[in-house]
């Protein structure tokens, strides 16, 4: 792949033969990580979102149930958007294959965020299966105290890797002080240690449970942050658990999650959306030095200035759907009264530039292929429904047009737009799909009168085959006119490959074919 030939292998070897090798030394992090980065969980508290959990979440619930992993999705998008370094993934449900379910969400949230996942599962099977499709070191959510689970969980850890959360609680329950729940960490630390599980990846949770049955809990579990946290665990705690059944939970959670900080939490399981946990963490990270010239909480204040970051489910426009790649809501959005009368200014004004947002994101590397291709997914489906509003009325025939994506690529979303800009200004348009070998493109040229060609390629291996075809179109017939266009391609190359003009976007070619026919 990409070019690593036995030639290059020879060459890296004579560069590299003289370089001592390093030994392998022993990190002393706790750290997780997904296909892309690792978080450190160290002195800044690290926020781990919440909400694909189905408790208390009807329609989470529904959708579970329905295989439809749409609503997971968004929530992961928008829990990333929101500020949260992980996402909890918890799929239980009495009702449904949890396994399953599971491994579906795993697989959708990966393509739509980069963020490392902790997988939420008090069945090792579901947590083994989890860990054997998630791509990085995953939190392990959960192994406590107890004999039978410890002898489950440990191995899958050992075997797949990840960081462990250990509850502390036992075959006895979970204990009234804090000692002894220090005294179960330190029990699973030695238990885990057998399956040389080192400390540092374990991460301990003293369980948080609702202060609504019992007022002296919270100060219990309190305690043991500061106990755990002088003894060198990493602690978490699932910190909304609070406040169940109480009204206006949102103050009990940021309370308590304060007092949690300040008593050494690591983490917190904590729903990101919510502004006075943002208000929290913000200023407890700039009352703790964590914040280099209180940059971050001005930049926080001047943007809550007026508003507060909502806690509802507000809509999702066309182009940050497409932007997200969220397909159902792209099909939601452009669905909407307000592009129905104006179908292609939806097309420019959304969709488009969303898709020039997301590839200027992957071109400077900051967002990767698989939400490319998302994006790419989104903005095509929106772009279905879109077309129904465009109506045909005006395909009057201004003039034809040959598009084809070329011979090795199989990726036309771009061709697909620049299809629908044409028709709906009016053109003709001889479509012949992707992956469209030279010949193909000639016969349709030989066959019909037209002689205006667009090609479209996404991928610099693909780029030859495009140059293949203008020469042979060229050859055929000199005055064949074929504009070219596609991620890769710019002015430059265009000219190289004897292209006779380069379309940087869709409007870009409609302007061209106008032009053709005068
Ligand atoms: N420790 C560890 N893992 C955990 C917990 C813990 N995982 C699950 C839970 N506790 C933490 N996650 C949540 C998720 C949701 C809520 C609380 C804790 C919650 N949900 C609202 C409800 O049920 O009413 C619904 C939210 C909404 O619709 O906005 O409160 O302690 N290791």
């Amino acid at each position: 792949c990409c070019g690593t030939t036995p030639d290059y292998i020879r060459e890296t070897i004579s560069k590299t033969k003289d370089i001592p090798f390093s030994d392998i030394a022993e990190k002393d992090f706790t750290v997780v990580s997904s296909y892309t980065h690792a978080v450190f969980v160290n002195d800044s508290p690290v926020v781990i979102g919440e909400r694909i959990n189905p408790t208390g979440k009807p329609r989470l619930k529904e959708a579970l149930r329905n295989k439809d992993t749409a609503l997971l999705a968004r929530e992961a998008v928008k829990q990333a958007e929101a500020g949260a370094h992980i996402l909890d993934v918890n799929t239980g449900l009495p009702d449904i294959d949890e396994k399953d379910a599971m491994l579906r969400a795993i697989k959708e949230i990966q393509t739509v965020t980069d963020l490392p996942l902790q997988i939420d599962s008090s069945d090792p099977q579901v947590l083994e299966a989890a860990l054997r499709i998630y791509n990085g070191k995953a939190l392990v959510n959960s192994v406590n105290g107890k004999k039978e689970v410890m002898d489950a969980v440990f191995p899958i850890v050992k075997k797949y890797g990840g960081t462990l959360i250990a509850l502390t609680l036992d075959e006895n329950g979970i204990p009234e002080s804090a000692e002894k729940r220090a005294a179960i960490a330190e029990r699973i630390e030695r238990g885990a240690a057998e399956y040389r599980i080192k400390k540092k990846d374990i991460i301990v949770d003293p369980l948080a449970m609702t202060v609504s049955s019992d007022q002296k809990s919270p100060g219990v579990t309190l305690e043991s942050v500061k106990i755990l946290h002088n003894r060198g665990f990493k602690t978490s705690l699932g910190v909304s658990n609070i406040s169940f059944g109480l009204p206006r939970r949102d103050i009990v959670n940021s309370a308590f999650f304060l007092a949690a900080l300040e008593s050494g939490l690591s983490a917190a399981i904590i729903n990101p959306f919510d502004a006075r946990m943002n208000e929290a963490l913000i200023s407890f990270r700039l009352l703790h030095g964590m914040d280099e010239g209180c940059a971050k909480y001005i930049e926080f204040a001047s943007d809550h200035a007026v508003e507060t970051p909502k806690t509802t489910e507000d809509e999702i426009s066309l182009r940050s759907a497409v932007l997200r790649g969220l397909k159902t809501e792209a099909v939601k959005a452009a669905g909407s009264e307000k592009y129905r009368s104006d179908p292609l200014g939806a097309i420019n004004s959304e969709i488009i530039p969303a898709l020039n947002e997301i590839g200027g994101k992957f071109e400077a590397g900051t967002a990767f292929l698989p939400q490319l291709l998302m994006s790419a997914e989104a903005a095509q489906e929106g772009i279905g429904v879109l077309k129904q509003y465009i109506g045909s009325d005006n395909s009057a025939g201004r003039g034809d047009m040959i598009l084809a994506t070329v011979k090795g690529d199989i990726h036309d979303i771009g061709k697909n737009i620049v299809k629908v800009l044409l028709e709906s200004y009016g053109f003709r348009v001889f479509d012949l799909g992707k992956d469209v070998d030279p010949e193909k493109v000639l016969e349709c040229v030989r066959e019909t009168s037209c002689r205006l060609v667009g090609l479209s390629a996404l991928m610099t291996t693909t780029v030859p085959a495009m140059e293949e075809t203008v020469a042979l179109l060229h050859s055929f017939d000199p005055s064949v006119k074929v504009c070219v266009g596609g991620a890769v391609l710019t002015e430059e190359y265009a000219a190289a490959i004897g292209a006779d003009k380069y379309c940087p976007d869709a409007m870009d070619t409609v302007k061209y074919a106008e032009k053709y026919y005068g």
